[in-house]
């Protein structure tokens, strides 16, 4: 074989070698080595650490030393190698690259990070490399080997590194790509910063030869006198047991397990307390293998519509809702801490708000975490973003992964009521076809939790009133039937021309407002009737809540937005700056006027005071 033939025979391998691992859940749970701190970087925009071909050296089973996963040191004074990561900046993990260094703050394309770390290996224990989050492709080599490689820049993943560890000397390096591009998900144009990096936690687990993977304890949708729990091992378990214990409620069952390491059981939940936003009760659940406890914290209840009604524990409900990004926007950059995350929910709470889109992209867990501790419901959502590849099979695929690893996640985390399948998608056959399939996929893999996406209407004049019904077919295949509302900002005239709109949905289902929003720049003064001052988004929402307050079958809104957050798309120059001005706070924390229009609004519906109130 010729040594070129040798080589690309060598990465095919590899290559193929390179298998998604099925998530583990719950990380928190579990004995893990934290990976996070400084790395150092190499921006690497012509991918001159990975293509290379002329050059290459095959090191026994490892990558070429010429690719920036070997971290190749010359071996004498002679030798050329052309990148050192030991004299390369540092960038901080988690963390977007953007926001912490100034070249960074538009860069889009690969970065190699790189990391020594040290390990006290056990015998007979497993160990697992897992990253919360990478935007948007990342490929991650440990001591040269490449463990795997992951998509989507939102959601977990992680890979055995147990047979190429070594007793010392062990380094990690990963290339991450935030490259924008028409296949991925989302694709080239969004309405939000494209914060590239490594922007969540890095830990290596340790776990058993065979360990609990994952499951989902949940209230029985059926039945609510009763929990269903499913779980699944992940290595040999021949003649293990699983018990599952909670203790509170001095509940302790065994579950049988398959050969093929799955379990499945029901568990009397007549003594459950429910989770509620009043009362966010959480009991600990202890998974018990072998001598191993896994412990986590769930919340139980159940969130069911019947026509128009959305129901929590029986009981109907109103979502006072807002968006967020997962943007702090102090530091310009994403939310990596629970401080963070608690700022932004602190902010939540004060508008008398009870839910929280979460757009448009799956946020860190330790944001879902917190919601479930405070009792603040949750919207959950994938980037099906605009103009995605609707008719590339591979972006179908991207996701459903995406979704998938979302659902995989997050399934056991009370506050979260809808998965949101995507955001303002055209009416056409394929995306039906797309998005349907989407949806079918969340039910098959939950069933506990509703569906929604956030989409379009068609506008109507009726006499003297306008009227605005939402009919995309996509309705036929969700629960909660959801629209974007724009009317006084992108349609509809200004302001002061919309109170002759009204709102409906041909679906005998819930009806929600999944956005509704103007600009305004805080400190920006003037009438009703000026653009991007505080007075003209006042009365925006004035005028909102005089048109929604009286549609039939809505459930809840959620404005457009908490914060105000970096855009690209927003240029004009005085009042934007790279900024989405929608926010009802501003980028320096204040709130504008609007902040408290709708804090009054959602007091009036807690208090019974509105025909929303339920
Ligand atoms: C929308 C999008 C959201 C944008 C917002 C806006 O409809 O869903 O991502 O940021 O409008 O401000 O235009």
């Amino acid at each position: 074989m010729s040594r070129y033939l040798l080589i690309v025979f060598s990465f095919l391998l590899i290559e193929l070698s390179v298998a998604q691992e099925p998530l583990i859940t719950n990380i928190n749970g579990r004995e893990t080595t934290s990976l996070n701190g400084e790395w150092n970087y190499i921006p690497d925009l012509y991918l001159t650490g990975k293509v290379r071909w002329d050059d290459a050296r095959i090191d026994s089973l490892g990558l070429p030393s010429w690719s920036f996963s070997a971290d190749h040191k010359p071996q004498n004074k002679s030798e050329r190698v052309e990148y050192d990561f030991d004299h390369s900046p540092l960038l901080t993990v988690p963390g977007d690259w953007n926001h912490q260094r100034p070249e960074l703050l538009y860069y889009e394309g690969s970065i190699w990070y790189k990391r020594d770390f040290d390990l006290d290996r056990k015998a007979g224990k497993r160990y697992f490399i897992h990253f919360g989050a990478v935007n948007y492709q990342a490929e991650v080599y440990v001591n040269n080997f490449l463990v795997g490689r992951h998509e989507g820049g939102f959601t977990p993943f992680n890979f055995e590194i147990t047979d190429v560890l070594q007793d010392d000397g062990n380094y990690v390096v990963v290339r991450v790509d935030n490259e924008r591009r028409k296949e991925r998900v989302p694709a080239l144009s969004t309405d939000w910063w494209n914060y590239g990096g490594i922007t969540r936690d890095v830990n290596i687990i340790e776990t058993a030869s065979a360990f609990v993977r994952d499951y989902q304890i949940q209230l029985s949708p059926k039945n609510d006198k009763i929990i269903d729990l499913q779980v699944e091992i992940n290595g040999l378990v021949r003649g293990q047991e699983l018990k599952v214990v909670i203790p509170e409620l001095k509940i302790s069952k065994i579950v049988q397990l398959n050969t093929d390491g799955k379990g499945q059981t029901v568990i009397d939940a007549k003594k459950v307390k429910k989770w509620s936003p009043e009362i966010p009760k959480l009991y600990d659940v202890e998974l018990r293998l072998g001598d191993h406890i896994l412990t986590d914290q769930i919340g139980f209840r159940t969130i069911t519509t019947d026509g128009p009604q959305l129901l929590l524990n029986g009981k109907p409900l109103f979502l006072r809702g807002i968006c967020m990004h997962e943007e702090n926007p102090f530091k310009v950059g994403r939310i990596t801490t629970e401080e963070e995350a608690s700022m932004m929910f602190g902010w939540v709470k004060e508008l008398e708000a009870n839910m929280v889109r979460l757009a448009h992209y799956t946020h860190s867990e330790a944001t879902v975490r917190l919601a479930d501790r405070l009792g603040i419901l949750l919207w959950t959502e994938v980037p099906v973003y605009w103009s995605i590849d609707w008719e590339n099979q591979a972006t179908e695929a991207a996701a459903q992964k995406q979704l998938t690893e979302m659902i995989m996640r997050d399934k056991n985390r009370a506050s979260i009521i809808i998965w949101s399948i995507g955001n303002e998608t055209p009416r056409t056959d394929r995306k039906l076809q797309f998005m349907s399939g989407l949806a079918k996929h969340v039910k098959a893999l939950d069933p506990t939790r509703l569906t929604s996406a956030a989409l379009f209407g068609d506008d109507e004049d009726r006499g003297e009133k306008r009227v605005h019904t939402v009919n995309d077919p996509l309705g036929e295949f969700l629960d909660i039937i959801s629209f974007n509302e724009y009317v006084g900002w992108y349609w509809g005239g200004i302001n002061n021309q919309i109170q002759k709109y009204e709102f409906e949905t041909i679906y005998d289902k819930p009806l929600f407002v999944s956005e509704l929003g103007a600009g305004a720049l805080h400190g920006f003064h003037g009438d009703s009737t000026l653009m991007w001052s505080e007075e003209f988004q006042q009365s925006f929402y004035e005028n909102q809540i005089k048109i929604l307050e009286p549609t039939d079958k809505l459930c809840g809104l959620s404005p457009w937005i908490l914060t105000d957050f970096r855009s690209p798309r927003r240029l004009h120059p005085v009042f934007q700056n790279n900024w989405n001005r929608k926010g009802l706070i501003s980028d320096n924390g204040q709130k504008k006027n609007s902040f408290f229009v709708l804090r009054d609004f959602y007091k009036r519906v807690k208090q019974g005071e509105s025909p929303l109130s339920r």
